[in-house]
């Protein structure tokens, strides 16, 4: 018997869109016993927010999130709205017994994320932040095999992220749609935006980040705000750079701008180990990188003549998510990275096994965006607890 779990939605913009598909999508294409049902969306434009729950399926609209949480028909609250927003909806809609799903990152910094955390966890309701690239079926695989212990002991995570939509000096800040570039809304600039989510992947994938040294750069120094009219300083970092010490020994690289022109969404990273190394590119998805040195001869490993870079095209029945979907070879896309977040969410709620990445794993990424900030800030390498990271 299906169970209704009812939505109230926050927020209307491009997460609104993305996470709504996910809500109305999941269980066509998943075996569930919850159902999401659309009951509410919240945006302070009453007309804007009218339109996009008739667009979506919406039942109902509010324009006070107060209001929202305090509804006996909601069961959980999705925080799809700019980041200063998210430290008061979470914990008020925590403390009145909803479920919360956040957008990332977690929070404008680890005091607001720690406070949320302890929220969510004194409430003891369920949740999850949508870090939603854990969930393209490759970056999966790329998990399972390491899980499977064919990339040996790691030796090198090398990530970036590169965009180019900021280089013109006359984009303003602020509003609506560029929220992300100012600071007192965003928080950082692609710390935040951009590298949380490399460093959340960084984190699955090869444990602990422990250690960082960092430098940023704003290269505009001035935009127009759009609230005020009027020319104010820049104060978010458009490129950051970092290198890491992780928890197992090896050694990494972070690198996000949004001044590589010609790069739109290019989220990669590379993990070199021992026995094999595996590569990811957000701009082709459907394929993961794979390098094997296990030729065995004599028990030794080796490389032999046909050693070389597999490139596995990720649309078999047998890779993950993908026996969801259509058949091998029928490719999926950026949208389905958010039904699967959902539907693992969901599945977590029938098995009793919480989905990852909750609150508490968002608040180690969180501190780990804190540290880099602050070695950008003050010069010096910067220390992360790896026992609070992932307590
Ligand atoms: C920024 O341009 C942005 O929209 C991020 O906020 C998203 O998290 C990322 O997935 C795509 O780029």
């Amino acid at each position: 018997m299906s169970k209704p779990l009812r939505i109230g939605m926050i927020g209307y913009g491009f997460m609104g869109r993305a996470h709504s598909n996910a809500y109305r999508r999941v269980n066509n294409f998943f075996s569930l016993d919850y159902t999401p049902v659309l009951t509410a969306v919240c945006g302070r434009d009453s007309e804007k927010v009218q339109a996009f729950a008739d667009t979506w399926g919406y039942e109902s609209i509010e324009t006070d999130w107060q209001q929202l949480i305090s509804r006996d028909d909601i069961d959980l609250i999705d925080i799809g709205v700019p980041n200063h927003l998210h430290h008061d909806i979470a914990i008020a809609a925590a403390e009145n017994g909803k479920m919360v799903l956040c957008e990332k990152p977690l929070a404008m910094n680890v005091d607001e994320a720690q406070e949320m955390t302890e929220a969510i966890e004194k409430a003891g309701v369920a949740n999850m932040v949508w870090f939603n690239y854990r969930r393209v079926p490759a970056i999966a695989l790329a998990k399972q095999v390491i899980d499977e212990g064919r990339i040996g002991r790691p030796f090198h995570f090398r990530a970036t992220y590169l965009q180019d939509w900021t280089i013109a000096e006359d984009v303003p800040q602020g509003g609506a749609a560029l929220w992300r570039l100012d600071a007192n809304v965003a928080g950082s600039g692609v710390t935040g935006d951009l590298l949380a989510h490399s460093i959340d992947t960084a984190m699955w994938l090869n444990g602990p980040i422990t250690k960082v040294v960092a430098r940023t750069e704003t290269f505009v120094k001035q935009r127009q705000h759009i609230e005020t009219g009027k020319v104010e300083p820049v104060t978010i970092d458009d490129a950051c750079m970092f290198l890491a010490e992780f928890a197992n020994g090896s050694l990494g690289t972070f690198e996000s701008t949004r001044y590589a022109r010609g790069r739109k969404n290019y989220n990669t990273f590379e993990l070199n180990g021992e026995d094999g190394s595996i590569v990811f590119d957000l701009e082709d998805p459907q394929y993961l990188g794979f390098f094997e040195y296990t030729q065995l001869q004599s028990g030794k490993k080796i490389e032999d003549h046909l050693s070389g870079w597999r490139k596995i095209h990720v649309t078999n029945f047998e890779h993950p998510y993908m026996d969801h979907w259509w058949v091998p070879g029928c490719t999926i896309g950026y949208e389905h990275t958010f039904v699967h977040a959902l539907a693992d969410f969901l599945k977590g709620l029938e098995t009793g096994e919480p989905a990852q990445p909750n609150f508490r794993t968002a608040l180690a990424t969180q501190r780990v965006c804190d540290a880099v900030l602050e070695s950008a800030h003050n010069g010096q390498w910067v220390s992360i607890d790896p026992f609070a990271a992932t307590a």
